[in-house]
């Protein structure tokens, strides 16, 4: 039997600023005595972000779920949103604290993105907006979406959370639809320990949305509507400012790990590696694999609970399905009748570990217990 890692191997390891120049950025708060509300360290991060994601408009917010739920106001959603199954609670949570109807979507079986020929016979008189997944980092079809969303005059709100810096046909992936959700989430490959943004393509979006995660606070004495308090603060604004200029080399190494992931598993039986796809600059924010359990031998619950033997922690993103939550499992669309890939998939799949800092006898170490466990 092959050892086991002497500690937990997980998921992901957070990317970390240097230390020496994050203490720089900290006196500099120090100094400013302005630790929240809109200080410089903010309105720089925004300009930084805005830049490399060539966003027109952006804001910064407290979480990715926070932001979400206000993307919703902007965009004064109501009734239904047609959305995803194969995604993280948030999504589906964002709609429902707007007292929104989530409506879910078979999805696609290789992008495990919501399925865009399923979309029309799901939309009713309520429907407002769609809302979909750019699942693992992987695109959306995107310009059949906004299609459909021209036809029936809807908005599409897409939950980027995994998708920052991807682009499509060599434009950034927030120039499409109304509002891009992007979360900087410590276990994300770009972060802010906690935090998110939204990139808006119409001014008044972003004031709004400025407004709302202030309270909707317009002036001193202004009060203009119930918005929460949604703000980032100066000291995660500044670890954002640094890692944005670690990003880059991030997702390089990243690349290069989930290359050497691919070469090796797709010789083992069972198992399916997700490939590049054509005209995408992908981010590699997560390598997932699809368990086979006729052709593998165990089943996907099976190999995650001999990977833990070996300490290596992986995670069933995304299982359980959001339309089989006990909160969401009684909504009409929720049938598994209506959402046979979504569930076939979820038993399927399994995130292993990726990260930058990982090493190349990391990954063939990881790959030969995949392995030993399948001829087991
Ligand atoms: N939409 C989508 C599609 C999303 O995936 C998410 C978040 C959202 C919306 C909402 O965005 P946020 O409001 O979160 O900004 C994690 C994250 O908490 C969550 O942000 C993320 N999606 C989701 C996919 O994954 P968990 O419960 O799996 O994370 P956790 O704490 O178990 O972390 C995984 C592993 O990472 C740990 O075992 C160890 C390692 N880790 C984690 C943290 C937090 C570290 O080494 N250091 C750390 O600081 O949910």
């Amino acid at each position: 039997m092959l050892e086991p890692f002497a500690k937990p191997f997980y998921i992901t390891q957070p990317l970390l600023p240097d230390i020496d120049e994050f203490n720089e950025m900290l006196k500099v708060i120090w100094a400013s005595k302005q630790l929240s509300n809109n200080g410089n360290m903010v309105k720089q991060l925004e300009r930084n972000l805005s830049d490399f994601l060539n966003a027109d408009y952006l804001s910064v917010f407290s979480n990715g779920t926070v932001a979400l739920q206000l993307a919703c106001k902007v965009l004064r959603l109501s009734g239904e949103v047609i959305t995803t199954p194969f995604t993280f609670a948030a999504t589906a949570h964002s709609l429902v604290w707007n007292n929104i109807k989530p409506v879910f979507c078979d999805i696609e079986e290789d992008s495990y993105n919501i399925n865009p020929d399923l979309i029309e016979p799901l939309i009713t008189e309520n429907t407002t907006a769609i809302m979909p997944v750019h699942v693992f980092g992987n695109p959306c079809k995107v310009e059949i979406i906004q299609q459909i969303a021209d036809k029936y005059g809807l908005k599409v709100l897409y939950d980027a959370a995994h998708a920052f810096g991807v682009k499509v046909d060599g434009k950034p992936i927030s120039d499409f639809g109304d509002i891009s959700m992007f979360s900087f989430h410590a276990t994300k490959i770009y972060h802010t320990i906690e935090g998110g943004a939204l990139t808006f393509k119409d001014p008044h979006f972003k004031e709004r949305a400025d407004s709302l995660r202030n309270f909707g606070i317009r002036s001193l004495e202004n009060v203009m509507e119930p918005g929460t308090n949604g703000k980032l603060n100066e000291i995660q604004a500044a670890v954002g400012i640094l890692l944005l200029k670690q990003v880059e080399e991030e997702i390089k190494a990243r690349q290069e790990i989930t290359n050497l992931y691919r070469q090796i598993l797709n010789d083992i039986p069972g198992i399916t590696t997700s490939k590049d796809m054509d005209a995408i600059s992908h981010n590699y924010s997560y390598f997932v694999i699809k368990v086979n359990k006729d052709e593998y031998g165990h089943s996907r619950d099976e190999l995650f609970d001999k990977l833990m033997e070996y300490n290596i922690i992986a995670r069933k993103y995304f299982y359980p399905l959001c339309s089989n939550f006990p909160c969401y499992m009684n909504l009409p669309s929720s049938s598994k009748l209506t959402l046979p890939i979504a569930n076939k998939v979820a038993d399927m799949v399994l995130s292993l570990p990726l990260h930058g800092r990982m090493q190349k006898n990391d990954v063939e170490k990881i790959c030969a217990i995949i392995k030993a466990i399948h001829e087991d």
